[in-house]
């Protein structure tokens, strides 16, 4: 059911053990979102523990807290009265953490992805908000929790990363000045965006030059796709996790509007990031494929899929797209 944030401040009050749940492939809001209101309900003195049922990129270690976010499997025994998704539109979003979920359900959700289908007894979701780790910090001002050093530089974690480090269209003012708040706590934006940005590795880079090789581009250079094999990610000895970058690399070629990158893995299955510049709604197309996200970063997996078909099928579909947004935004 859609409630107000107040709504979710009154029954998070109510609660005296928790369990925070993320999202499968974590990035920096997912991992901010969970380890922040893990921190807060604890210095509300609070029980609380945070789980991804994923890997969690190795990059991200090296920052304060993350390694209090437990696993599924440290967590089996764990009772609570409250448990509450992050940053999940849905309830596959979680992967295995469903399996410690109580009635199949969790109690909260809270997220800002648009395609949010609503999955928890209490659900906030609001695609207004850059980042979910706007919406804990909120959350966190409204139970007035004061934060440590931890505690900001984690809540800054994802709101930095959501807003590609305050440059995307979904910076808006409150980013800016909840980032202050964070700073003035302490928080340190260049330990962040070090971590997150700059542990490039020589195999990656290495997979980044052949995936340039499969650049193309199409609608008068407003359309540019690429893709990473599993033959090439095993060349290079990389996984999936190698290729976080690349797509955005795609997108910031001069007068491109949407960027696609197919990446095949494992064997059989391709996943496929979306990213816009200006206009297309590229959650619209991943949707189309049974994928979701949000307006300018979107992506779905194909399974039992072959990557040529796949690219080909995605490339007409993404066109389609392309020309009604062309239509709607009044470009021709
Ligand atoms: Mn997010």
């Amino acid at each position: 059911m859609l409630v107000q944030l107040d709504d979710i401040v009154e029954r998070i009050k109510k609660g005296k053990k928790f369990l925070i749940i993320g999202h499968i492939k974590p990035d920096g809001d997912d991992i901010s979102s969970v380890g922040s209101l893990t921190f807060i309900l604890r210095r509300m003195g609070k029980t609380a523990e945070g789980c991804i049922a994923d890997h969690i990129p190795w990059f991200y270690g090296d920052l304060d807290g993350v390694s209090e976010i437990k696993k599924l499997e440290d967590l089996r025994n764990y009772d609570y009265d409250t448990s509450i998704t992050v940053d999940a539109s849905e309830l596959s979003r979680i992967g295995d953490g469903a399996l410690l979920l109580k009635n199949g359900k969790p109690d909260i959700t809270l997220d800002h992805h648009k395609t949010n289908v609503g999955f928890g007894e209490l659900d906030f979701h609001d695609s207004a908000y850059a980042a979910t780790a706007v919406i804990i910090y909120e959350i966190a001002q409204k139970l007035g929790v004061e934060y440590d050093l931890k505690m900001a530089n984690m809540n800054l974690l994802g709101i930095a990363t959501d807003t590609g480090f305050f440059k995307y269209s979904n910076t808006d003012s409150k980013v800016f000045r909840y980032a202050a708040d964070l700073v003035e706590k302490g928080a340190n934006i260049q330990k962040i965006s070090s971590a997150v940005l700059e542990h490039q590795t020589l195999k990656e880079l290495k997979l980044f030059s052949e995936m340039l090789n499969t650049l193309n581009v199409d609608m008068n250079g407003k359309l540019a796709w690429a893709y990473v094999s599993y033959d090439m990610l095993e060349r290079n000895n990389c996984t999936d996790e190698e290729t976080g970058g690349f797509v955005g690399e795609i997108r910031s070629i001069y007068g491109v509007e949407v960027a696609i990158l197919f990446i095949e893995w494992p064997k059989n299955q391709v996943n496929i990031s979306f990213r816009s510049k200006n206009y297309v709604d590229v959650s619209e197309i991943a949707v189309y494929f049974g994928g979701g996200g949000h307006v300018r970063a979107s992506g779905c997996s194909i399974k039992e899929a072959d990557l040529k078909e796949t690219m080909d099928k995605v490339i007409n579909k993404t066109k389609e797209f392309m020309l009604k947004n062309e239509q709607l935004a009044g470009l021709n």
